[in-house]
């Protein structure tokens, strides 16, 4: 009862009343050695062997077999494929058949990635345990690049991470024993994630050795990963030539700097010749940029660009660019208007080898924030949206918030940018603009604790991520189904309550938090629990203007910092009026009174006292939820998920407590139910 499986357990179906059915296909019949399709292969036996209790056996003819291969190398899939004209699966996709008169299975893709996905749906088809008569499934990407980012430090901490320490890096080296990293690759591939940031975007002196010093076990991690299907990139230091490459500046126009970089990337594809390329976080809290040396964006992500052209290689340089200063005390300035500011002028000017990669909101992965509207608004920029698996403002993995119902409402967000239907999941995907290089980024939640995400139920996020980035258009329910199964099997009432925790959790958590969009008001730098003072009185502190008459940013044009206006058509004018701002993001775009009315008819003081109340008392609701599950799981899960929500909910009750009184002695307003009384 660890967890550490996953949703790649595979226990046994013996007395289930597929068992009979699968037992009829368990031989297979490949013919390629490529190293990708034997992972397949192996992937496969161990899923079948597991469920059916006896390994899988080589077959040599078709009939009762499952036949996995490509269109290309294996005959017989390749004559399935075009005598049944399945639509077009590009590079990635596959399609699984069941052969009816030769009582097969055919798994056939165009490359070995694609195979390697279509093996995983199999799989997956086994344990949810549906039928394979006339089973007919064609799938192919949304996005192409579907990737994970980890903020691990080679000292072994994680920038952000809640699930213990680093699977990839001890006291600066990395790991001796690299299974765990290969058992991440398995969890990763099986949701179809393609390509993985090492380490973290902040770079230290010792991570920027990874491209030189420590490329040959940088290459051992690549050939992890390869082995999936899974690219290998690494976050870079824009100051390299001078921190480790002995120069004395990084100008990016500057020759000898440009030459270092060529060198540099040079050496690396020497030893890994299918190496992805680099990411940046440039000029953005305290990061060196070109910023330095007068130049900007394109001039310094082009260098990099340059270098990597020659070998198929791409720069993905973030967006998450802001003077951490400029916002203090000083309200004419706004943070959430840096990305745009400083990007969308450059349209037009980066290499086709860089993609901008782009928060989903403006600010930092706050329980709720509007889309970035940056997010297809540069129609010659290539651009990948990014996500924050890793609970950092969102109750940490202590505090249970499913993440994909968010995810959903940003990916299918109108922005406008080629009038109405141009949605957050067609500029994501490159679609919207017709971009070659486009698809999706997140941060990881995983770590060496035993179950990975230290919340087992924070194990759905990593899950649902892999499947949105992979079709966007799947249904929160289907996602969150498929998950409990894997999971935990199948059961009526687990099924009924895990789907209702998870699904209420992100409406809890944010009512027991910040109110109404406004961001933050948790503790500076660990970001972890309540604060309630603004960033006027400290530098990292929160960010509401709260006083005794009011709270909220103004970032209207009329009288704010004129944030709205970098929203197109109908979304300018629905943020930039108070008749027809959202509740949930009123106070991230207007300062009002306490006593504003919402479009829920109460005033704002009213829904922070009454959103607290309630937020703590359905946190408090989740434990016997859980506690009524108890002998439907192994015990040892049931335990871990007890203990993170009574913590939760003794912590929604700080949260409470906290927030209720900071607001009730800043307005002076009571609470219209006397409630107050029993704090
Ligand atoms: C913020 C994190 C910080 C990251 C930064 C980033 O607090 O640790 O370094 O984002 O994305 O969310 O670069």
């Amino acid at each position: 009862g660890t967890g550490y499986q996953a949703w790649l357990g595979y226990p046994s179906i013996a007395s289930d009343k597929s068992i009979n059915e699968y037992m009829a296909y368990n031989r297979l019949h490949v013919t390629e050695d490529d190293e990708v399709i034997q992972t397949a292969v192996s992937e496969l036996s161990r899923g079948l062997e597991g469920m059916l209790g006896v390994p899988p056996t080589q077959a040599v003819q078709v009939e009762n077999a499952i036949v996995l291969g490509t269109i290309g190398g294996h005959p017989h899939v390749g004559l399935v494929f075009v005598e049944h004209q399945f639509e077009d699966i590009g590079p990635e996709g596959y399609f699984i058949w069941h052969d009816n008169e030769n009582q097969s299975i055919v798994v056939g893709a165009a490359t070995p990635s694609g195979v390697l996905y279509g093996t995983f749906h199999l799989l997956r088809v086994l344990r949810m345990g549906a039928s394979l008569e006339n089973l007919t499934l064609v799938e192919r990407p949304a996005n192409k690049l579907r990737m994970i980012n980890q903020w691990d430090n080679m000292d072994g901490s994680v920038e952000r991470g809640y699930a213990g320490t680093s699977i990839f890096y001890k006291d600066s080296r990395f790991s001796e024993d690299l299974g765990r990293v290969r058992d991440y690759a398995r969890l990763l591939a099986s949701v179809s994630v393609n390509a993985i940031v090492i380490n973290n975007v902040n770079v230290h002196k010792v991570e920027s050795k990874l491209i030189t010093e420590f490329l040959p076990q940088v290459a051992r991690l690549a050939a992890i990963f390869r082995a999936y299907a899974i690219k290998l990139f690494v976050s870079v230091n824009f100051a390299s030539p001078i921190e480790i490459g002995g120069l004395s500046t990084a100008d990016p126009l500057d020759p000898a700097v440009r030459q270092w970089w060529k060198d540099a990337t040079a050496g690396i594809y020497q030893q890994i010749p299918d190496f992805g390329g680099f990411l940046v976080k440039a000029d953005s809290e305290h990061r060196p940029g070109p910023f330095t040396y007068n130049r900007d964006h394109a001039d310094g992500s082009n260098m990099l660009a340059e270098a990597l052209k020659p070998f198929g290689g791409i720069v993905i340089w973030r967006c998450f660019v802001y003077n951490c200063k400029q916002d203090w005390r000083d309200r004419k300035t706004d943070r959430a208007r840096a990305a745009y500011d400083h990007f969308k002028p450059l349209d037009g000017k980066f290499m086709d080898n860089v993609i901008l990669q782009i928060k989903n909101g403006p600010i930092d992965f706050q329980v709720r924030e509007p889309v970035s509207p940056l997010l297809g608004a540069m129609p010659s920029t290539n651009q990948v949206l990014e996500l924050q698996i890793t609970q950092e403002y969102t109750g940490q993995q202590r505090h249970v918030f499913y993440l994909i119902p968010q995810w959903k409402e940003i990916l299918e967000f109108d922005t406008y940018a080629k009038g109405e239907g141009s949605t957050i999941k067609l500029a994501a995907s490159g679609a919207l603009h017709g971009n070659p290089l486009a698809g999706i980024a997140a941060v990881s939640n995983i770590g060496d604790d035993l179950n990975w995400t230290g919340h087992l139920l924070a194990q759905a996020n990593l899950y649902g991520y892999g499947r949105l980035i992979w079709n966007p258009e799947l249904t929160v329910d289907e996602i969150t189904e498929e998950w409990i199964v894997l999971t935990f099997g199948h059961h009526e009432k687990l099924m009924a309550t895990i789907k209702q925790i998870l699904l209420s959790s992100s409406t809890i958590y944010e009512s027991y938090t910040a109110p109404l969009g406004v961001g933050f008001m948790v503790t500076p730098h660990t970001h972890y629990g309540p604060d309630v003072d603004g960033y006027e009185y400290a530098m990292w502190g929160t960010y509401h203007y709260a006083d005794w008459q009011g709270i909220g940013v103004d970032r209207t044009q009329a009288t704010g910092t004129g944030y709205t206006s970098q929203y197109l058509g109908p979304n300018c004018e629905r943020y930039e009026s108070l008749v027809t701002c959202p509740d949930d993001l009123l106070l991230f775009f207007h300062h009002v009174p306490y006593t504003h009315i919402l479009h829920s008819g109460k005033t704002v003081i009213q829904h922070i006292y009454d959103a607290h109340f309630e937020g703590a008392e359905q946190a408090a609701a989740l434990v016997d939820l859980w506690a009524d599950l108890s002998g439907t799981m192994e015990a040892g899960l049931h335990k871990q998920v007890t203990e993170r929500l009574m913590e939760q909910a003794e912590h929604a009750k700080e949260w409470r407590d906290r927030i209720n009184t900071y607001f009730y002695r800043k307005s002076g307003i009571a609470d219209g139910l006397h409630r107050f009384i029993h704090l």
